[in-house]
């Protein structure tokens, strides 16, 4: 531990020594010492928790030009490069040792290999900059759930997002409350340009070492690859989720009114895009987490905690009328980062926020104006889909009053959202634990979206829309699923939704935006037996009665029965070719693959082979209620 603060001592004024020696964790000066020594940066400031420490990251985001104030107080905006709007998947690999097996489904390089590239890209990458480390809490404090980590980052934007969204922990780990296998990021953005944009993406790089718990990223800022607690730890999360028996799930938690004022909590896991955020975000329900939710048996219920504490969200079609409580927060004094939007005048623009948009400006590529084309002649638009707002979960008003709950919140249900335009109804409710995992989560296929770095619109399967996170063998992730299920007492019940369904013939997409109210409030009543349900061959469907009267009540609308027979006809021949490309999934990329996956799936196909014989390929629900096959 001396070795290590002696070292540091050279490097770093009286105050942040002090600041560092005060924490008794020899991991911590062993990172920091070692990330110093690394990257070499002019300075290293330590930020405690106090006011001060917070507000000088603030103004040092503004300062350095990484942030921009707007003309409403405490909102800024961020810009990362035009190659840097996304997660990256291709660059993002785990470095997995000799000896060590990943399924190939999973990005991956040797370890040492590895290592040795990310360290040559890391070298000096923060002479002339200071590095600064924060000290964070994944889960709420003082809980069973709790994961203390830390960041070195020369990102002063970074620095500042990660006070919207995490807590804030200095003060634990100065109590000596870290473990050995804390979670440690090391990130710089390398390069930058004149307008403070790294300036080298073809070398971004960001490297899992889930050996020692630290994940390197490098020449990148967009908030997915470079704020280490999102999707960088989920991955390290995973696998001590699946050491310790519990698991790290790419979720969103909201708490849903029933009748006589009865809340009940959903968690759900939907792929980047898909939705999520609006979910947890409805009118009327409450918010507790829109990313990241960890789960735990305690005494055989099934409790979930946030892992994080704030919203990096997609603004993209955020208006007031579809989303009143982000559009305030989003137009109010208060602290906002925008990413990545278009700025006229001191003012934030975006696409779909229900006002005509500037015809110039300054966006990710510098000064915009309609018609500028990139270095391929196409032409930019005016942002990028993937543009984010960063806030605190607690500026919004319906803020769950359990988010710190060191025991999380009960929950009644979990929910599998796909974006899948041909086969999976809007919303369904499966058999059992085992049906809900296999056939909504492990069989989750779903479009890809702008969320990373790729073509959007291709059909691929995404299990339980965390592939991407995935840090252990997916055979073994989907079978940890199944035997927590297992081990609960009392089970919250499993559905899946797709809000994303399109009519066959003429491509138009069968529900509104808002109908997500209707679908959640069936899951509640379903959730406390209230109601029936018409048992199909993918699962347990809503009465069109039952709808009728939600429709009414929630949005004040006629639900016309043909729009019901058009939702929820049950289309055999896109399930059945979904059913095939599943299974040649995993039987090409998970050798581990639970049996029971094949004999769920082969269940529901004889199901829907059985009613196709009766009424053909497309099986109105009216038949299905009728027969009960
Ligand atoms: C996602 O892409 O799933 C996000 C944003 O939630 S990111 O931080 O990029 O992961
Ligand atoms: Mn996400």
């Amino acid at each position: 531990m001396l070795q290590y603060l002696g070292t540091l001592k050279l490097r770093m004024s009286d105050e942040d020594y002090q600041k560092l020696a005060a924490i008794p964790v020899s991991r911590v000066h062993k990172f920091i010492a070692e990330s110093a020594e690394l990257c070499n940066p002019d300075r290293i400031f330590v930020c405690t928790d106090s006011k001060e420490d917070i507000a000088y990251i603030r103004h040092q985001a503004i300062e350095s030009g990484e942030e921009t104030p707007l003309a409403i107080p405490g909102h800024t905006y961020h810009f990362d490069g035009p190659q840097d709007q996304g997660r990256d998947r291709e660059a993002t690999k785990y470095l997995v040792p000799k000896g060590d097996y990943l399924d190939k489904a999973l990005n991956q390089i040797d370890r040492d290999e590895g290592l040795a590239e990310i360290r040559s890209l890391l070298r000096n990458s923060m002479k002339g900059r200071t590095m600064i480390v924060r000290f964070l809490h994944l889960g709420p404090l003082n809980s069973v759930f709790s994961i203390p980590c830390m960041e070195c980052t020369d990102s002063w934007y970074v620095a500042h997002s990660v006070d919207l969204l995490y807590r804030p922990a200095y003060e634990v780990f100065k109590r000596g409350d870290a473990p050995d296998d804390l979670f440690c990021v090391l990130h710089s953005v390398g390069k930058l340009n004149e307008r403070m944009i790294s300036a080298e993406p073809e070398k971004k790089r960001i490297y899992i070492d889930y050996i020692e718990n630290i994940v390197y990223s490098v020449n990148t800022q967009y908030g997915g690859n470079s704020i280490g607690f999102k999707k960088l730890a989920l991955r390290l999360a995973i696998r001590k989720a699946d050491k310790e028996g519990w698991l790290a799930e790419h979720m969103m938690i909201t708490g849903v009114y029933g009748p006589k004022g009865r809340k009940t909590y959903f968690a759900g896991a939907f792929p980047s895009a898909c939705g999520k955020t609006s979910t947890a975000m409805l009118p009327g329900n409450t918010i507790l987490a829109d990313d990241i939710a960890y789960l735990r048996n305690i005494d055989g219920v099934c409790r979930a905690v946030n892992a994080e504490a704030g919203i990096f969200g997609i603004i993209k079609d955020v208006n007031p009328v579809d989303d009143p409580l982000i559009w305030e927060v989003l137009t109010k004094p208060g602290e906002v980062i925008f990413s990545n939007v278009l700025i006229k005048d001191g003012k934030p623009y975006w696409l779909g926020m229900g006002c005509e948009l500037p015809k110039d400006g300054i966006n990710y590529t510098g000064y915009w104006w309609e018609g500028k084309k990139d270095e391929n002649g196409e032409e930019i638009p005016p942002m990028h889909k993937n543009a984010r707002y960063t806030v605190s979960l607690k500026a919004l008003k319906n803020c769950d009053p359990e988010l710190d709950n060191p025991l999380g919140v009960e929950l009644g249900g979990i929910i599998y959202g796909c974006r899948d335009a041909r086969g999976y109804v809007p919303v369904q409710q499966s058999f059992d634990w085992e049906h809900g995992i296999i056939a909504y989560g492990a069989a989750l296929e779903t479009e890809t979206t702008f969320a990373i770095t790729e073509e959007e619109g291709k059909y691929e399967i995404n299990i339980m829309s965390i592939q991407d996170f995935v840090s252990i063998p997916l055979g073994k992730y989907i079978r940890n699923n199944l035997e927590f299920g297992r081990r609960l007492k009392k089970k919250p019940l499993i559905f899946g939704v797709n809000y994303f369904l399109r009519d066959l013939k003429t491509g138009e997409f069968l529900n509104d935006r808002r109908d997500k109210q209707v679908w959640m409030k069936w899951m509640e009543l379903r959730v406390h037996s209230d109601i029936g349900a018409v048992k199909s061959p993918t699962g347990w469907i809503p009465k069109y009665e039952d709808l009728k009267k939600l429709f009414y009540e929630i949005r004040g609308i006629e639900y016309t029965e043909t729009d019901y027979v058009k939702q929820f006809t049950i289309r055999v021949r896109e399930n059945i070719a979904k059913i095939n490309r599943v299974e040649k999934f995993f039987k090409d990329n998970v050798p581990d693959a639970p049996r029971e996956l094949f004999q769920v799936l082969e269940e529901q196909r004889e199901r829907l082979i059985s009613v196709q014989k009766e009424f053909g390929n497309y099986v109105s629900p009216r038949d299905l209620e009728r027969d009960n096959f």
